[in-house]
């Protein structure tokens, strides 16, 4: 397909008042009626034709203003229906398809699932239920009629409220009216019919509308929906509390299918999502489960606000919605947890998705400039890194000035498709802060690189940092200009307490300084001893930090520095240094260092036990190959990282196992915060105290695994057992599936687990499993948990040195394509990172990239990441 540009960009020459639907659900006929209320753009060309974008559709009879229309005056084709000559600047057209939802695999549109029927729009899927010119920018109010056999679906919901339902005469069908009476973008359509259950409840608003809440769920499973009913709760509430932003219809439903391209969707009044976010009980959710469910249902709920009342003017604008959503959902779950170690695993999943995916052929802006398929670009980049920009300004702006921001945007932007350009501006008239420079976080790709360098003048008392910025090149993009970098900072004196921070004698605002020049010096004042800089505190950048701090300097601010964040930063720098050293043959100096002040956090009973756990684990196997960046062995990686696993766990075995005894408890599961924290180190101590495959260790995890009473703990133990090649292993597995057979979600984690196995025999067992008979090509999470989990998160085996991983994935992804796009491309930006690998494996992948780029009549999607992968 044709590259779209952001500097094409032109408005709709056709509005959209209103849409009647009618749709008559059929497994395989489904009959939809359209009856558009079309309006000429007085902003548009005179003249222009009505063109409305299909995709697959069979179009059954076309009426102008209730008359028929002869062939002669329309063109239709499955991709397009065009009127050249419209009669009129204001009509109605009727439009009346046919759709195949059962066909519908690629589960974009109206499709099935587990019998039931439901939608997904966003971000080009309306088009394939109807004739539209299906873009953001074109808002209308939508009623929809759903008409279905009363017995195969006794439940249909649309968006918006419902305004009438009832038996159909003489017959076994039944319909629903639902009008939404928000104006909204066609991406935020959806309808849902089927056999579900409901969970009702219900909230009432800070100016007392009663909201009758309802979250659909598979009959049978109405007891795990409790904790996403909470969550809503809670992120209502939140949502008046922290933005001013009330609900605005008289009912929320959230429906839950089994199969889903993504995580969930923001419908208006009615999100659909991925049961993975919805379904938890602590016999089948881990704590990590758990708090996805928690942050995913914040998420679309903020959407109302970010995204349907103020929604995008284009798909460039992505980021508009969804990387200010983010960071209204990370907020949430701070302000619900622990701040810190929620930022702290925010940081390390930016680091481990959108750093890397910056430093690689994907790299893009956070506002992308130019693409051919839109579905390849719901990224980290512009999500993740979306967020931090938005977290960025909010640093840069302090609390009241960011919220008299949101506060002008919400006024100025209501019920409007607003740009990048609008939301900065009400940021700059709000405070009078000029952002024409922060605006290049949207425009240039690539993590930045901040050098850092401090000098000490013990006569005068002060202490100078030199910084340096520079941002790499990136695809299309070779030249960069410096940023506007909000780096917070504190200067940690020898007592551990923060000194002074004085630029002259002005003290700096909130701890922040503003880098904005390719090199600047910053001279702190007024220092009576030498201080450790404790820099880009609570990872206020999204930078790549490269200091002068010494080991000696990482060790005092890991056990001293006040910013919980770097607290944890500095002992993954000590850790990151020494295995990258290692990894490229060099001595493992510092271990010692390491050991002790690892040994020490453990050991401080003021900390919280997330926190502990979070700062324990050492940098991922990914997080060391991007920072070596080139001629990464992954073996290399993953033996440098196992020997420092080891002499961890050997040298501190007696507290870990310590804590280990200390932390167990007979309380019942319950999914809280605290005592998620609690069995998350609990269950480090036991992956350490097992890593070197001893019978003591490995016997401490069987009789965890034995008596768990909640997946948590089940599945770590199950975990630490699957990493070593002994008979429990095979033991537990078995009875783990035995015991959860018919629990799709958690038979999910049976496949991930084994297909993490960093062992030779790996890529045979993925193989093998997926001939068995609970594989399914056909389910998105089935497919990632398995192959999904195997190429992303076991980069030895995926990185095999015989190139059979690489070809593995090609393969798979060439025969999923025709079924699913979406999931196919998905699982090919598994090669983000082929080129940093050594020369061997670096062929290998390039081979199986071009073998599927060459492959003709690949979907748009894996043509897309084909070509740029290898670009
Ligand atoms: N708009 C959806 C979201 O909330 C896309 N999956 O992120
Ligand atoms: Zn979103």
């Amino acid at each position: 397909p044709q590259a779209v540009r952001l500097a094409d960009y032109r408005p709709p020459e056709w509005l959209v008042d209103t849409v009647d639907l009618d749709v008559a659900l059929h497994p395989t006929q489904t009959r939809v009626t359209a009856r558009l209320a079309l309006r000429r753009n007085p902003e548009g060309t005179p003249d222009a034709p009505v063109i409305l974008e299909g995709d697959g559709l069979t179009l059954v009879r076309l009426a102008l203003d209730g008359a028929p229309l002869a062939g002669s005056s329309f063109e239709a084709s499955p991709e397009r229906l065009a009127l050249r000559h419209p009669p009129s600047d204001a009509f109605t057209l009727e439009i009346e398809t046919l759709v195949d939802p059962t066909a519908n695999t690629q589960l974009m549109g109206l499709y099935r699932t587990s019998n039931n029927y439901c939608t997904q729009c966003e971000p080009e899927g309306f088009r394939r239920i109807t004739y539209f010119p299906d873009r953001p920018d074109v808002l209308a109010v939508y009623t929809t009629r759903i008409e279905a056999e009363l017995d195969e679906a006794p439940v249909l919901l649309g968006n918006g409220n419902l305004v009438s339902s009832g038996p159909v005469l003489g017959a076994s069908r039944h319909f629903a009216v639902w009008h939404d009476p928000w104006p909204k973008p066609s991406y935020l359509f959806a309808l849902v019919g089927g056999k579900l259950a409901k969970v009702s409840d219900s909230f009432t608003t800070a100016s007392g509308r009663q909201v009758e809440l309802g979250i659909y769920v598979e009959e049978g499973k109405e007891a795990r929906a409790g904790y996403a009913m909470d969550a809503l709760k809670r992120s209502m509430r939140w949502d008046e509390e922290a933005f001013g932003r009330e609900y605005d219809l008289d009912v929320f439903n959230i429906v839950a299918v089994s199969d889903f391209n993504m995580g969930a969707m923001e419908n208006k009044g009615l999100n659909v999502f991925n049961d993975k976010y919805v379904l938890a009980s602590p016999q089948t959710a881990t704590d990590a489960d758990y708090s996805g469910i928690e942050g995913v249902i914040a998420h679309e709920y903020f959407h109302n606000w970010t995204g349907n009342r103020i929604t995008c003017r284009d798909w460039f604008q992505l980021c508009l919605k969804e990387g200010l959503t983010v960071f209204r959902d990370q907020e949430f779950s701070s302000d619900q947890r622990s701040r810190p170690v929620k930022r702290i695993s925010d940081v390390r999943m930016l680091k481990a998705a959108q750093f890397t995916e910056d430093s690689g052929p994907l790299a893009h802006p956070v506002r992308p400039e130019t693409y051919r398929e839109i579905n390849n670009f719901y990224t980290a980049t512009v999500y993740e890194k979306g967020s931090e920009v938005v977290r960025m300004l909010k640093t840069l702006l302090g609390e009241e000035g960011f919220r008299k921001g949101m506060d002008l945007y919400f006024e100025r932007h209501d019920g409007e498709a607003a740009t990048i350009e609008d939301f900065l501006a009400s940021f700059a008239d709000a405070t009078g802060h000029d952002l024409s420079q922060f605006a290049l976080w949207y425009s240039q790709s690539g993590t930045p690189t901040l050098e850092v360098k401090g000098a000490w003048d013990e006569a005068a008392g002060t202490y100078r940092l030199d910084v340096k910025q520079s941002v790499p090149p990136t695809p299309g993009q070779s030249e960069k200009k410096p940023m506007v970098i909000p780096l917070a900072l504190g200067l940690v004196g020898p007592d551990g307490a923060d000194m002074p921070l004085m630029l002259g004698n002005t003290p700096v605002e909130r701890g922040v300084v503003e880098v904005t020049q390719k090199e600047q010096s910053f001279l702190f004042t007024g220092l009576d001893a030498k201080p450790v800089p404790s820099l880009n505190r609570g990872f206020s950048a999204p930078v790549n930090l490269k200091s002068d701090l010494t080991p000696e300097d990482r060790v005092f601010l890991a056990a001293h520095d006040g910013d919980p964040f770097n607290r944890f930063d500095a002992l993954q720098g000590l850790a990151l240094g020494l295995l990258t050293r290692a990894a490229r043959g060099g001595a493992a100096d510092g271990e010692a260092a390491l050991i002790d002040a690892a040994g020490r956090l453990l050991a401080d009973a003021a900390l919280d036990p997330a926190f502990k756990a979070q700062a324990l684990a050492l940098p991922g196997e990914g997080e060391i190959a991007r920072e070596l960046g080139s001629d990464v062995d992954p073996d290399a990686v993953f033996a440098v990282r196992k020997a420092l696993r080891l002499k961890l766990g050997a040298a501190l075995a007696g507290p870990l196992a310590e804590t280990y005894a200390a932390l167990g408890t007979a309380a019942p599961f319950t999914p809280d915060a605290a005592s998620a924290g609690r069995r998350a180190l609990r269950n480090l101590a036991l992956d350490y105290l097992a890593v070197s495959g001893s019978d003591e260790g490995v016997a401490r995890a069987q009789a965890q695994f034995a008596a768990a009473d909640n997946m948590t703990d089940r599945m770590a133990a199950l975990a630490v057992l699957a990493q070593h090649d002994r008979p429990e292993r095979a033991a537990a597995l078995d009875a783990f599936y035995a015991r959860f057979e018919r629990d799709a979600l958690v038979i999910d984690k049976w496949f991930t687990l084994q297909a993490q196995i960093p062992e030779a025999g790996t890529l045979e067992r993925v193989k093998a499993l997926m001939l068995h008979p609970a594989f399914s090509m056909g389910n998105p999470n089935r497919v990632r948990a398995l192959v999904g989990a195997f190429a992303a998160t076991n980069p030895t085996q995926f990185n095999r040195a015989d190139g059979a991983g690489h070809a593995f994935l090609a393969d798979v992804v060439l025969s999923l394509d025709a079924k699913n796009p979406q999931v196919a491309s998905r699982l090919l930006s598994a090669f983000k990172t082929w080129r940093q690998l050594e020369p061997g494996r670096r062929g290998h992948a390039e081979a199986a990239l071009r073998r599927v780029a060459d492959t003709p009549g690949l979907s748009p999607d894996v043509a897309d990441i084909a070509t740029r992968s290898l670009g």
